[in-house]
């Protein structure tokens, strides 16, 4: 990557980095403070740390990383960016960073303390959400280049498709695009108007829904660059080739086209929608399932590909020959294993009833940190390990490489723990974001307090694991040797030219609207039309 790319990818990653350490320390405190054994100190308030630790990791970190990452590897498939789309990309930076401290601010103040999922009614001051809005303007400016440069690499090879991970790296912006416009409009039609006291109230399930019309994609806007990474770095790591790259295409314009229309399935409990509309986004959220699914397959055919190609011999004699001595593969796998039971508990969340057992307990943030914070975050580490020097001119060490194993490896033991004493407790109806508490010495909530002591524990070793991961990033950054890091980009198995229909985009946003239209119209109308007595004007207040 050229290095003033790389210089802009790197902008992105230090304040992804710095917001690590903020929210992992607000993740520590949030488990100490469940387990009972300890108190905030100067009047620090639980929803406080809470709201700086979703939204610096659910939304500063993610973001940040995203674009970094997105940046890199456009420049370094696509071609160096110009000097046009460079300054965007500054100016997009420098909009986030600047909405990402507004709203910090706002949340030290404690005038913010309403959680990452900042619907009503919960009310944040003004400038919370305009800092939320930068973020996301911001956001759309890193997505610009993206797009730019993606239709520059088109004009000047015609009749080619573009670069696997471009192309992947163009359908996340697309999404994210289509996906912030809910947020945006929550924010801008509601919440900014209500919290400057322009109207008195707000139609409370319209801001869910529009929220959770963002909230769901969002999550597949974390989990497309970690696929973007298994589908065609690790396949370079090990030395062997990507399985197919017309199925890895496919795999992401069936994330574009489903992603979206499922948000209702975090609202299947809500009164004011029908439940006919909840069951028709419990199947859409079914077919969101199918791309992971063939996720699986293929790195798994990736991985025994590769393995027979060695001479291996026997069902799972392919496993042997795997690179375990990697970092840059060992972690990202781990963090592919433990997608399998965080995607089993995300079909338990979708299914109808199941949900009746689950929602709101301590279960989903169990779930989210299975998803979100290990196949996510480890593969997000993984890509640290080699990108991190790779733009700063410098190397991964050997020693460096046996450091991040055990950083990994410390990573899952903390969240084993952690994401296990949530799933259990949540079973036995442990509520979710909740302070300590007895409930007035009720014998089921004194059922929960082992596991909260558990999460307490996971919670400990988890920040061990995000200081040495801090550590790293300052010595791959900083201080590592100077030298030339590999940027593994894969090569398909077989000489397959994947068809040009992946690249129709009047065609896949076409399809994208419309199924948006089909799973939301009639459920708008209905929470506009039977807003509660007392609303007002369009009854969005
Ligand atoms: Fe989820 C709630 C359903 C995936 C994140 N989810 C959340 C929330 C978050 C979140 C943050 O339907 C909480 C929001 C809040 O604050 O309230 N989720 C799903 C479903 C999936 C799913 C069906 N979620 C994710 C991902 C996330 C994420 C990914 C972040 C990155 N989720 C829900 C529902 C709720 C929910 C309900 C609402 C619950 C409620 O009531 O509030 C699916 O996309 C999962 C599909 C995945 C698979 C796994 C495929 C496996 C692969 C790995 C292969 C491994 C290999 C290595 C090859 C089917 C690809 C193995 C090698 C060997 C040698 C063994």
């Amino acid at each position: 990557v050229d290095r003033r790319d790389g210089k802009l990818a790197m902008a992105h990653f230090y304040v992804a980095f710095i917001a690590l350490a903020v929210g992992g320390l607000a993740g520590l405190l949030q488990t100490l403070v469940r387990s009972g054994k300890f108190e905030l100190p100067a009047g620090i308030g639980y929803y406080q740390i809470l709201t700086v630790h979703g939204v610096v990791l659910g939304l500063v970190l993610t973001t940040f990383f995203i674009m970094g990452f997105q940046i890199s590897v456009v420049s370094k498939t696509a071609g160096t960016l110009t000097n046009r789309q460079r300054l965007i990309g500054w100016i997009g930076f420098w909009v986030m960073t600047t909405g990402t401290v507004l709203a910090a601010i706002m949340i030290l103040l404690n005038e913010a303390s309403v959680l990452y999922t900042f619907y009503a009614p919960l009310q944040a001051h003004a400038l919370y959400y305009i800092g939320l809005t930068l973020v996301i303007v911001g956001s759309w400016l890193d997505g610009t280049v993206i797009i730019m440069k993606y239709i520059e690499w088109r004009k000047q090879n015609p009749g080619q498709a573009s670069p696997l991970i471009t192309f992947m790296a163009l359908v996340n912006t697309l999404m994210w695009i289509v996906a912030t416009i809910g947020v945006a409009a929550t924010v801008l039609l509601q919440l900014l108007p209500w919290s400057l006291g322009l109207v008195d109230t707000v139609n409370v399930a319209v801001s869910r829904t529009l929220f959770w019309y963002f909230g769901h994609p969002l999550v597949y806007f974390w989990l497309l660059p970690a696929y973007m990474a298994w589908y065609v770095i690790i396949p370079k790591i090990i030395g062997g080739k990507i399985f197919s790259d017309s199925l890895a295409r496919l795999s992401f314009i069936l994330f574009l086209l489903f992603s979206i229309p499922v948000g209702i399935h975090h609202q299947l409990l809500e009164p004011g929608i029908d439940p006919a509309w909840k069951f028709i986004q419990v199947i859409l959220t079914f077919l969101v399932v199918i791309p992971s699914l063939m996720t699986a397959f293929s790195l798994f055919a990736t991985f025994e590909n590769y393995g027979r190609s060695k001479g291996a011999k026997g069902l799972f004699g392919w496993l042997k020959k795997l690179p375990w001595g990697d970092a840059r593969f060992i972690v990202p796998f781990i963090g592919m294993l433990s997608f399998i039971p965080a995607g089993a508990g995300g079909i338990i969340n979708a299914s109808f009833q199941m949900n009746q057992v689950v929602h709101n307990t301590i279960w989903v943030t169990g779930h989210f940190h299975l998803t979100a914070a290990t196949a996510v975050v480890l593969t997000f580490f993984g890509i640290a390990y080699w990108l991190i020097p790779h733009l700063t001119g410098r190397v991964l060490t050997k020693k460096m490489n046996k450091l991040a194993i055990i950083q990994g490896v410390t990573w899952t033991i903390g969240m084993t723990f952690m994401s296990g004493a949530m799933h259990a407790a949540g079973l036995l109806g442990a509520p979710r974001r909740s302070s300590y508490s007895e409930y007035g010495g009720s014998a089921q909530a004194a059922e929960w307090i082992p596991y909260q002591i558990a999460q307490a524990v996971g919670g400990s070793i988890l920040f061990i694991a995000i200081i040495l991961m801090l550590y790293i990033f300052v010595n791959l950054a900083f201080f590592a040797p100077k030298g030339d890091q590999e940027f593994p980009i894969g090569e398909p198995l077989s000489n397959e030219k994947p068809p040009m229909v992946f690249e129709n985009w009047k065609l896949w946003i076409g399809i994208t609207i419309l199924l948006i239209l089909f799973a939301y119209t009639v459920p708008f109308i209905d929470l506009i039309q039977n807003a509660p007595p007392g609303s007002k004007g369009y009854k969005l207040w």
